[in-house]
């Protein structure tokens, strides 16, 4: 009796709770990834995160619950000889009502903190003036930042795929896409909330420590989806007002011959840079399809968070764009781009690329 006992219930019980026990350790390996939500450096994700906790205790009560049940069931009620009928509980009221009643229980035990985190997640607790107000843009396939102006009230300082933020402080955040839906995600801060064309939808987020948290596109929005990546860099009220002043200025005029070279290029008719780039202080380059350039040097990375931004990337994007980020809309490939029988050179590319590199 104990033997088949041992083999009918007590094995697949052990099991169960193995693979729950392991499935549970598991949390803090998944945290060591820089994309984990397991691992919260600020309130909006935590309370995320509380909320999963939440959720899955509930599910794994209703599993455990579900599955003794269940094996109970299956061994008390089995059939113990051929001609036994078991006993018929089909239209039991009682049953019924309790089956209907205890998931709506269950339910509105999830239901109730969802709707409050929901709520507190879109409700920014600090609009006062000590708070930063960043509007999002999102584009097929990189990221806009627009910051109010530290000295010029009407004026916004654009900034592309490299979020600075102060670290401790309240950062509302406005949501904007002029194409297709995509989806604002930073897993260690906050997210994810879609960015729709014609519905602007608003955030807030907060980072608890200085650092670099890296953030994604977390709605399918086209072939370049998965690279369309962003960094978030949390830093004291210092240095973001440093960084936010920098960034407010025009493009520093260089007098190197090369990069001047290079400017010349930008702003020709041939390759069209200026077409696409804003670059401001030049009253050519004004163009909006692509990403602000204005400081480009100053950023960590390029083509929205792929690739290192040295010398020899920069190179590799302006010859190949597609080679790096296949369907980038910067669709030069190398091409003069008022003339699709004419490349760039190789010492057009470096000049460009030495143009690029004082814009600080
Ligand atoms: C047809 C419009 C268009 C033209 C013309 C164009 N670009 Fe771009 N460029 C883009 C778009 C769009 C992106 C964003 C690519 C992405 O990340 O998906 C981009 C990205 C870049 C970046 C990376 C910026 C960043 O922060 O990630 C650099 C640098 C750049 N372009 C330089 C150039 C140069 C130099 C030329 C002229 C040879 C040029 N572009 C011509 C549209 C254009
Ligand atoms: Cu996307």
């Amino acid at each position: 009796m104990l033997s088949m006992l041992s083999t009918r219930v007590f094995l697949p019980l052990t099991l169960l709770t193995t693979t729950l026990l392991t499935s549970i350790s598991c949390i803090p390996t998944i945290s060591t990834n820089p994309q984990s939500t397991f691992d919260t450096y600020g309130p909006v994700a935590e309370s995320q995160l509380v909320l999963f906790y939440w959720i899955l205790g509930a599910a794994i009560f209703v599993f455990v619950a579900m599955t003794f049940i269940l094996l109970y069931t299956v061994y008390k009620f089995r059939r113990k000889s051929d001609d036994e009928i078991p006993e018929q509980i089909h239209g039991n009221k009682k049953l019924e009502i309790a089956w209907t009643i205890l998931p709506c229980l269950i339910l509105a035990a999830i239901a109730v903190p969802t709707v409050l985190t929901i709520f507190d997640n879109t409700n920014s607790p600090d609009t006062s003036s000590n708070s930063v107000t960043v509007d999002v843009y999102a584009h097929q396939w990189f990221w806009e930042f627009k910051y109010n102006h530290p000295s010029n009230e009407t004026e916004k300082i654009t900034v592309a795929n490299e979020m600075h933020i102060p670290v401790g402080k309240v950062i509302n955040i406005n949501l904007y896409s002029d194409d297709v839906i995509h989806s604002f995600w930073i897993p260690k801060l906050a997210g994810k909330v879609d960015l729709m064309p014609g519905n602007n939808n608003t955030m807030w987020l907060q980072a608890d420590k200085e650092g670099v948290y890296l953030g994604q596109c977390a709605e399918f929005c086209g072939v370049a989806h998965a690279l369309m990546k962003f960094r978030v860099i949390a830093e004291s009220q210092e240095d973001f007002e440093k960084w936010l002043l920098a960034q407010s200025t025009e493009a520093i005029e260089t007098i190197e011959p090369q990069a001047l070279e290079g400017k010349e290029i930008f702003e020709s008719r041939d390759a069209g840079c200026w077409s696409c780039h804003t670059i401001r202080g030049s009253s050519r380059s004004k163009g909006k399809t692509g990403p602000d350039l204005t400081h480009i040097a100053s950023r960590s990375h390029i083509a929205a968070g792929v690739i290192e931004n040295n010398q020899q990337n920069m190179t590799k994007w302006i010859e190949n764009p597609n080679s790096i980020k296949p369907g980038t809309l910067m669709s030069t490939n190398g091409q003069v781009y008022n003339d699709p029988d004419k490349k760039l050179t190789g010492p057009e590319i470096s000049a460009l690329v030495a143009y690029l590199r004082t814009l600080k």
